[in-house]
């Protein structure tokens, strides 16, 4: 089998990490593994396959070429500044970050949903990973509006401090810490106020129209991804005192009637999803099970009676794996089966 020169710039964060690991749980045909950071990690070796790989700082001078594939997890502005140069060095840029998801010339991909659009990344060589919030919940609902075709979707998510990169973990740690041994809980620093006991509706920054940049991303981005722009959606995202997965209420309304049981056969038939929805034995999806998962996990299934054609759904899934590293490495899967 061929095998690629790869490379991971953001190698030492929470979701590059999770890359690190998810290429190896899937033997991905890696020749040469290269992996950048800050100058903060300067000197920091990171574990693949046994072998102790360092990790270099990025900067200008150094040489891209050879590189086929680049995973990117270091924010956007590294991704505004140096994807251009990974793909004018000859590689294909599967970027992260929210940088380039709105460019109508570069793909947005979910494989489970459009798995199509990788083809477009001849356009400027990069193809866009979906915000995690939008991943799962599109997952979800792609084989509903196939069916039913969604008129409109009502979201709140639950979204884990893993989310906001290690910084935001290690700030949610401290404040239980503290809170358990009596003491003040210092004040906020990386999250926007104390995540500990608390809900924080404030997830990126706040934009001119009162919503969040978050809320817009899940709003704007499952539009691209499902290519159905008529579909209205309208999104409140939470921060909760979570480590690792994000949850999801969802409300749809739909042209065609679904029912429960047909919502149920739908969404079994369809890829990347485990339906856990016994609630008589206290069964639903929960955030500290499906870490360390790569599907979407869908319960709490119920007919929203308010309204003609409505449903009501619980949608779960590890934020790091599926919101992250593992929907970027399906994406890489299919480019080197199809395109490279
Ligand atoms: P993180 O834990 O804070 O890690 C950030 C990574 O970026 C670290 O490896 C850091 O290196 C590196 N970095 C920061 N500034 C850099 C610079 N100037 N030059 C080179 N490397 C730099 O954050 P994370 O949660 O892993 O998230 C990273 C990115 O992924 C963000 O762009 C975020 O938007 C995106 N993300 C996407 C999703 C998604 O929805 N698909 C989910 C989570 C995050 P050092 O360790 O050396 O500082
Ligand atoms: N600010 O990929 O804070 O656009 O949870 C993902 C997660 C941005 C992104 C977060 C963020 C993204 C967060």
């Amino acid at each position: 089998m061929a095998e690629y020169n790869v490379a991971i710039v953001g190698a030492t964060g929470a979701v590059g990490r999770m890359m690190l690991t998810v290429l190896e749980e899937r033997n991905f045909p890696i020749k040469n593994l290269r992996l950048f950071a800050s100058s903060k990690s300067k000197g920091i070796k990171l574990d693949f396959q046994g072998e102790k790989i360092p990790v270099e700082v990025l900067d200008e001078t150094k040489n891209f070429k050879g590189i086929e594939i680049a995973l990117f997890s270091a924010g956007a502005q590294r991704s505004l500044d140096y994807a251009p140069l990974f793909v004018k060095d000859g590689a294909v840029v599967i970027d992260n970050s929210s940088a380039w998801r709105m460019d109508p010339q570069i793909p947005l991909v979910v494989p489970e949903v459009n798995p199509h659009a990788v083809a477009h990344y001849k356009n400027k060589g990069i193809i866009a990973n979906p915000n995690c919030s939008t991943i799962q919940m599109v997952v979800a609902l792609k084989p509903l509006h196939d069916y039913g075709k969604i008129k409109r979707i009502v979201v709140s998510t639950y979204q884990s401090v893993s989310g906001a990169g290690q910084k935001a973990i290690n700030e949610l740690e401290t404040q239980i810490k503290a809170w358990c041994q009596g003491t003040p809980i210092p004040p906020a620093k990386y999250l926007p106020q104390i995540i500990a006991f608390n809900c924080v509706p404030h997830i990126d920054v706040f934009l001119s129209n009162r919503y969040t940049k978050e809320e817009m991303k899940m709003i704007e981005e499952t539009k691209k991804i499902m290519e159905d722009p008529t579909i209205r959606v309208t999104a409140t995202t939470v921060r909760v005192p979570v480590f690792l997965g994000h949850a999801e209420s969802v409300n749809i309304e739909t042209k065609r009637k679904i029912t429960v049981e047909k919502a149920i056969e739908l969404l079994k038939n369809a890829p990347g999803i485990i339906i856990l929805d016994k609630p008589e034995e206290k069964v639903y999806p929960l955030q500290i099970n499906v870490a360390g998962k790569d599907e979407v996990f869908v319960g709490r299934i119920r007919e929203d009676f308010s309204i003609e054609n409505g449903l009501n759904l619980w949608i779960v899934a590890d934020n790091l794996r599926k919101g992250a590293a593992t929907n970027a490495i399906q994406i890489a899967e299919i480019l080197i089966q199809n395109y490279l």
